[in-house]
């Protein structure tokens, strides 16, 4: 089988590996220093086969930043081996292993040196900083309040074209292009609509956040929030956008209308030590966003709708657990746990510590926002935590390190269940979430990344993101749990991350590829309706499904 060109090149891209390793019982490493001549050296090789990907001063781009403040945690004798035999599920390619010898033994264990090795680069990025750094594109009050276009406004997609660094304003309906337009160097996570699906804001992952206007199709502003960032949530009201950072070690809190920063919260857990963040949700019913920390055994809370005291002014109470309606259910007590929880004096935006009893990086919600259902990257257990009681409910046996930020619910034989793909092992996993039972494990032709379905469609699609049959995607029967076809839509390419129309009776599949394409599929018939050349396409978004957030799409 031909490999693709852009698996090659895109192997070359992200070395997030360092951070996709979770090192819980890794020694804190010490920072070190190399003699002057042989940091030259290895800086010379980190500029020809790292940069492009680390960025200038190994402050991240495409990949994470290289420095001894962000590899606290991971010990050098890992860095070794991931620089020479790669790291899967992420871009990272293999140095010097069996097929590669790009270098050398000693240029390998030079560079490790030279990664924990302190930077002189400024690690701060303030908020003079995000300020100085906003690039007003457009006068948004001039810009007309009606859409420029004729098309359904809740069938758009945005496409993500990782390629060139481009983005594709997709009409729903007719499969056509409204728009095509620059975004910033790549981009990581779903971009996130407005609650009325007019704006797209996106994140880079150099921490570069856009708004683009669809009606108008103009990106009217942008700011720089950090130097390296995971990904951004939106609140309910459409009124603040969070941005969670690895660099500085932070969440900022941007008011949505013109990207100004509202609050920098440095993420430290209650004793002050240090975290990175590793992703940032909203959870609708709870109006709070929950930030998961990579370096320290806590999630946080972050209520963002107060409920003003009218008498004495200030903030009474923040809306969450006692008065979203799916929490009616749950005592009294747990709804007075929650108001006392809170610091009335912390002002807008409190924390509220959720201790937990492994590190967590990767989470998926019950449909409610009760319970967290989270992974540490190195553990074969899932955890689930009641987030009204900061509780663990239940462990999962969770080998083949799922991807749940892809996982998707459905309704089988009477009962929700949660599916995600693996990262490390050719399964789909099936869990009951009343008994938190692993139900099945579906097997697939190799490891997958994405996975999605829709309400109205029988099947949920899975990708073969990893390994030589990564061309292959598989339907899945939702009422049985079989793979009931496997497609190619591209022999020898790989295919990868689909998304349903509004009324899902069409799927969108991106060939990752260079030279690669968006293909529509008629949902029920499986076959191909129209084929779009596209500049390696990653992620899509139909405005519909991701407003509304349909079960079978990401949130
Ligand atoms: Fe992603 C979403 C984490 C590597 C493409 N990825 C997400 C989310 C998280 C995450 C937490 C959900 C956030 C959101 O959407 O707001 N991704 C990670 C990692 O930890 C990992 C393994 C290592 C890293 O580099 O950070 C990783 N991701 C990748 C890639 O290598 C991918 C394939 C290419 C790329 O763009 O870098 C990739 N991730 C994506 C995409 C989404 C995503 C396209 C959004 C999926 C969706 O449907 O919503």
């Amino acid at each position: 089988m031909t490999k693709s060109p852009f698996l090659r090149s895109l192997a070359v891209v992200i070395l997030s590996s360092f951070f996709a390793i979770d090192t819980a019982q890794a020694a804190p490493t010490k920072n070190t220093s190399m003699p002057a001549t042989e940091q030259a050296v290895a800086k010379k090789l980190y500029q020809t086969h790292c940069q492009s990907c680390h960025g200038v001063n190994r402050l991240g781009a495409m990949g994470p930043a290289l420095l001894p403040e962000n590899l606290a945690r991971f010990r050098k004798d890992k860095a070794i081996n991931v620089i020479n035999n790669g790291r899967s599920a992420t871009q990272m390619p293999a140095f010097n292993s069996a097929l590669t010898k790009t270098l050398s033994k000693d240029e390998v264990e030079s560079l490790a040196s030279y990664i924990y090795t302190p930077s002189k680069a400024s690690l701060s990025w303030t908020v003079a900083d995000i300020n100085a750094s906003k690039i007003q594109h457009f006068d948004q009050s001039k810009l007309p309040n009606e859409a420029q276009f004729d098309a359904d406004l809740m069938n758009l997609f945005i496409v993500v074209e990782l390629g060139d660094h481009s983005a594709t304003l997709l009409d729903g309906d007719t499969f056509e292009r409204l728009d095509r337009f620059k975004t910033r160097f790549a981009l990581h996570g779903g971009p996130k609509y407005s609650p009325d699906g007019r704006f797209v804001f996106f994140a880079s992952r150099d921490g570069w956040i856009s708004k683009y206007d669809i009606y108008n199709r103009k990106t009217v502003v942008e700011v720089r929030a950090a130097i390296n960032t995971r990904n951004i949530a939106i609140s309910n009201d459409g009124q603040y956008l969070i941005v969670g950072n690895y660099l500085p070690n932070n969440v900022v809190i941007l008011n949505t209308r013109d990207l100004s920063p509202l609050k920098v919260i440095a993420t430290k857990d209650s004793d002050g030590v240090s975290s990175r963040v590793s992703a940032v949700y909203n959870a609708p019913p709870r109006h709070s966003f929950i930030v998961a920390l990579k370096d320290v055994k806590e999630v946080w809370e972050i209520p963002y709708l107060a409920i003003p005291n009218k008498k004495k002014g200030g903030v009474e109470a923040y809306k969450g657990l006692a008065h979203a309606s799916p929490m009616k259910s749950q005592s009294k007590a747990q709804a007075e746990g929650w108001k006392l929880d809170l610091n009335k004096k912390s002002g807008q935006f409190p924390i509220r510590r959720i201790k937990t009893d492994d590190y967590l990086n990767d989470f998926f919600f019950d449909p409610d926002y009760i319970n967290l259902i989270g992974t540490a990257r190195n553990s074969h257990n899932g955890q689930v935590i009641n987030l009204d009681t900061k509780k663990k409910v239940a462990s999962i046996a969770l080998t083949g390190m799922p991807h749940l930020g892809s996982g998707i619910t459905w309704n089988y034989q009477g009962k929700q269940v949660f599916a995600s793909p693996n990262i490390k092992e050719g399964k789909i996993t099936v869990i009951d979430m009343e008994t938190w039972q692993v139900i099945k494990e579906i097997k697939t032709e190799g490891p997958g990344f994405f996975m999605r379905s829709h309400t109205n469609s029988p099947y949920a699609w899975t990708d073969v993101f990893f390994g030589p049959n990564n061309d292959k995607v598989h339907v899945i029967d939702k009422s049985t749990l079989e793979i009931v076809k496997t497609l190619s839509p591209s022999p020898g390419k790989n295919a990868a991350h689909v998304e349903f129309t509004k009324d899902g009776k069409y799927v969108l599949l991106s060939v990752w590829d260079m030279d690669g394409e968006l293909i529509v599929y008629d949902a029920e018939t499986l076959e191909i309706v129209k084929r779009m050349p596209m500049k390696k396409p990653s992620g899509k978004y139909n405005v519909f499904n991701k407003i509304s957030y349909e079960k079978g799409t990401s949130h």
